[in-house]
């Protein structure tokens, strides 16, 4: 039998764990882990050599998210699932994604052998977007949701593929061979539960001086891209009147977005956040410019309002400069609400257990809403952020606010372990 580990035991590494993630990283400040990077698999080589140190199992999927279980848990077993991704954004904090899959692995040392139903931990291999416009993928492979032909049609910005870049962390013992080529992501267990802990990545619980968040709602989103196009000129020799300047007119749509997302009412947001202008020369009137930009919400009919809004105004603003804009969807994902059973759960435990806590939304997407949405129960806990700040290096929450966190994760893993949703 491996030795039994003991929760202040488990508690007080999770601090250390966090550290020791955060150096798998590209240059730059804060965290770069983009899926497959070299970063990226130097951290899943570290965390499957840290769970065969603490005598359980990481299995890569085909996929390359890695799963974190006793070894007596034989593959396909119906399971709790608990974690979070190992891929950041560019330039992102030591704690999205970290935080979730520290928690996880930590949680399968803590409570292996405890409760009806086993405990797996996750790392998902892509959330972020932040390499490829995958639509959470790592966690649509987990599920079996992923299909074949993504593997050719997802690409970076190199034009470098899903598969391509999959085959390079697989020769680096980070994915397993694809089995069957027609249905390449075979679930490597039966989620009957899931459970995502992270930090808040806004400033609610913060300004509230509470503990913990139980998420019942994850705003869906929806980005597009907008391909501006006016007339590449002389920049010295065309007479103000006469241009058709695709940057200035998208940089006028970039004003318009945000003014869309003040001008709704919260939680709307609408966001750019890529604008690339081509040739990207002084003494060039820019002729083309990629607008990428996003809106949010947690209801699913306002959403589609945004979006349709915001195309409307860009638009208009395209014909009023006499430039053509076409816009193409880039990717999204529908509001989601997560499991009422699991959120009753949390509610009764926090309120049993006392820690300051509400019921709330998530601005951010999640693999969670993947998990909600395929009809596995599933909920998210939030620990706060300080300054609301995330998605840059000055992210940040206190260690004990993190370990409060985790405790009460555990203490809500073994309630559900022992009694799982129906
Ligand atoms: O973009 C998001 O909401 C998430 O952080 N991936
Ligand atoms: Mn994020
Ligand atoms: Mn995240």
């Amino acid at each position: 039998m491996p030795p039994v580990v003991t929760e202040p035991v488990t508690a007080a590494g999770l601090i250390p764990f966090l550290d020791a993630l955060a150096g798998f990283s590209a240059e730059g400040p804060g965290v770069t882990r983009r899926a497959y990077d070299d970063a990226w698999c130097d951290a899943h080589a570290w965390l499957q050599r840290q769970a065969r140190m603490l005598g359980f199992a990481a299995t890569p999927d085909a996929a390359g998210n890695l799963l974190f279980h006793g070894l007596d848990v034989p593959p396909h077993a119906p399971a709790l699932l608990v974690g979070s991704h190992l891929d950041s954004v560019v330039h992102g904090g030591r704690l999205d994604g970290a935080y979730g899959l520290a928690c996880g692995f930590l949680l399968v040392a803590e409570l292996r052998g405890a409760g009806r139903l086993p405990v797996v931990g996750f790392a998902t291999c892509e959330e972020e977007e932040s390499r490829f416009p995958g639509a959470l993928m790592g966690a649509r492979s987990l599920i079996g949701q992923a299909e074949a032909g993504e593997l050719d049609a997802i690409a970076d910005e190199r034009g470098i593929t899903w598969r391509a870049a999959l085959e390079g962390a697989r020769a680096r013992g980070c994915a397993v061979a694809i089995e069957d080529d027609a249905h390449p992501f075979a679930p490597p267990f039966a989620p009957r539960a899931t459970l995502e802990i992270h930090i808040e990545q806004g400033p609610v619980l913060e300004r509230e001086g509470l503990a913990l968040g139980i998420v019942e709602h994850i705003a869906g989103y929806r980005r597009m891209r907008l391909d501006v196009a006016g007339e590449a000129r002389h920049s010295g020799t065309t007479p103000m009147r006469m241009r058709r300047d695709a940057l200035a007119a998208a940089a006028e749509m970039v004003l318009a977005v945000e003014a869309l997302g003040r001008d709704a009412n919260e939680p709307a947001v609408a966001t750019a956040g890529v604008l690339v202008p081509e040739p990207g020369l002084y003494n060039v009137v820019p002729g083309h410019c990629t607008l990428g930009v996003e809106v949010r919400h947690v209801d699913a009919a306002r959403l589609e309002a945004l979006a349709a809004e915001l195309l409307a105004r860009c638009r208009a603003i395209a014909a009023r400069r006499r430039v053509h804009v076409e816009s193409g969807d880039a990717s999204g994902q529908e509001p989601t609400s997560l499991s009422p059973e699991l959120a009753a759960t949390a509610l009764d435990l926090a309120q049993q257990l006392g820690v300051p806590h509400r019921r709330m939304a998530s601005g951010a997407a999640h693999d969670t809403m993947v998990f909600a949405r395929a009809g596995v129960p599933a909920l998210m806990l939030f620990v706060p952020s300080r300054g609301g700040i995330s998605h840059s290096p000055d992210e940040s929450t206190a260690p004990d606010q993190l370990v409060a966190g985790y405790r009460f994760l555990v203490a809500l893993a073994r309630r559900v372990a022992e009694r799982p949703p129906r």
